[in-house]
């Protein structure tokens, strides 16, 4: 129907077997996340695109490692390997990906101080991207969404949209999770509890 958007979540070079942030199967499901994009009315694409120094970055934290905490103004955020690098080719949509249709890309993560993991808020859970003003402007009220990673910025995306109002639903078999202690069962059982479809 014509109020229904796909939201395909950071299917790029460094989150696919190779990349800086591999996720284990990550490239395996882009057929399936190309015959959602085929089938979709209004397709909108996520990049996480981020400065060479971002504070997610455990090369931006002296003494810290990759997948440890730290506190930052805005709470609890993981370090990362250093990925999705503005411009890079890591940053890149993964060339199998069929994105042609795409009808907007949120880019997301562009701020130095701060990271984030949804499509519609940063990780201080106020600041907006733009995109859910964007889907209502457009009369779009149910979103489905799929890519990676299942248990970040899938998931934080899809709880956002269900409390924005929109119509929510993940397709797990389009989508690879990262399971950072046990984050794929905790994020899968936030998102059933706060009303997302998962199929
Ligand atoms: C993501 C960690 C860091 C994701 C992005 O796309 O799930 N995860 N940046
Ligand atoms: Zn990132």
């Amino acid at each position: 129907m014509a109020d229904e958007a796909l939201i395909v979540i950071d299917m790029q070079n460094d989150f696919c077997p190779g990349g800086a942030l591999a996720v284990d199967g990550g490239d395996e499901i882009i057929p399936a996340v190309n015959r959602l994009i085929e089938t979709s009315p209004h397709v909108v694409l996520t990049q996480d695109w981020h400065p060479a120094d971002h504070s997610s970055f455990a090369s931006s934290h002296p003494g810290r490692l990759a997948f440890q905490t730290v506190t930052m103004p805005y709470g609890e955020q993981t370090l990362w390997p250093a990925h999705c690098v503005q411009a890079s080719v890591g940053a890149d949509f993964h060339p199998s990906l069929r994105w042609t249709s795409a009808e907007l890309v949120i880019r997301k993560g562009f701020r130095r101080e701060i990271d984030s993991y949804s499509a519609f808020f940063e990780n201080d859970h106020r600041t907006p991207t733009g995109l859910a003003g964007y889907l209502r402007e457009r009369g779009i009220s149910s979103v489905t969404l799929c890519g990676l990673a299942t248990d970040f910025c899938v998931a934080f995306s899809a709880l956002d949209a269900v409390a924005q109002g929109f119509s929510t639903s993940v397709v797990l078999d389009a989508c690879r999770g990262i399971n950072l202690n046990g984050s794929l069962a905790a994020m899968t059982f936030r998102m059933r509890d706060a009303g997302v479809r998962l199929s």
